[in-house]
């Protein structure tokens, strides 16, 4: 895949944006300059079946007039259904290659990694990029576990040179530099650009520290 489209992965659900609209606040961050969207549609209140759907479709119209690629988390079938751009999924969601086959070959397919070993699987099962995390504390994913630290981002980009890797967990504006020198090709955030006031223009300035890290300037 285009490595350069993980530079910047937001993350959000209707659950992480108090009371604004899920929309308004991609579209902000579309113009801020986000490369890659996942919805991740999530907890207490989450919308299901045919609002999903249509929550689905709508965030994929935006994200392609920005030309970004939306990926649906978990949900293989509603990824196929409304023609996502990708899906993501963790360790706990069902065998890789079968997701890899029931998707195809065209669709993106990114896998939820902890380890060396998990990263090598999801590799030899057909991912085309691995997350990476949690890296730092967060507070947007239950059970997310302890921080794994940046470190495991350079073991793996050492290991698996070929892998595109994307950095998650509790990624700032300040730490997003650090986890691109480590060997990430990206970072995604859910809070960072969810929680801020402005997104266009946190999303904008968050853009320019990991471009600015990628290109070693
Ligand atoms: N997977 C590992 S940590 C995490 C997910 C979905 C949450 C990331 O959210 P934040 O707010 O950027 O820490
Ligand atoms: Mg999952």
């Amino acid at each position: 895949m285009d490595k350069s489209k993980l530079q910047l992965y937001f993350i959000a659900g209707t659950t992480n944006i108090g009371d604004r609209n899920l929309l308004d606040v991609l579209q902000a961050a579309l113009k801020g300059g986000i490369t890659t969207f996942q919805l991740r549609e999530k907890g207490e209140g989450a919308l299901q079946g045919d609002d999903l759907k249509a929550l689905a479709e709508q965030c994929k119209q935006l994200c392609n007039k920005f030309k970004v690629p939306f990926i649906v988390n978990d949900d293989v079938d509603l990824a196929v259904e409304v023609g996502a751009d990708g899906v993501h999924i963790g360790q706990e969601d069902g065998d890789i290659a079968k997701v890899r086959e029931k998707i195809g070959s065209e669709k993106i397919l990114g896998v939820s990694t902890h380890s060396i070993e998990d990263a090598m699987a999801a590799s030899d099962a057909g991912a085309n990029y691995v997350g990476i995390g949690p890296l730092f504390e967060t507070t947007s994913k239950e059970n997310a576990g302890a921080p794994v630290g940046t470190e495991l981002v350079r073991q793996v980009a050492n290991v698996l040179p070929g892998l595109p890797i994307v950095g998650i967990g509790g990624i700032t504006e300040r730490k997003a530099g650090r986890v691109i020198r480590e060997g990430a090709s990206g970072v995604a955030m859910i809070s960072a650009i969810a929680n801020s006031e402005d997104v266009e223009q946190v999303t904008r300035a968050i853009k320019g520290s990991v471009t600015l890290a990628s290109t070693g300037v």
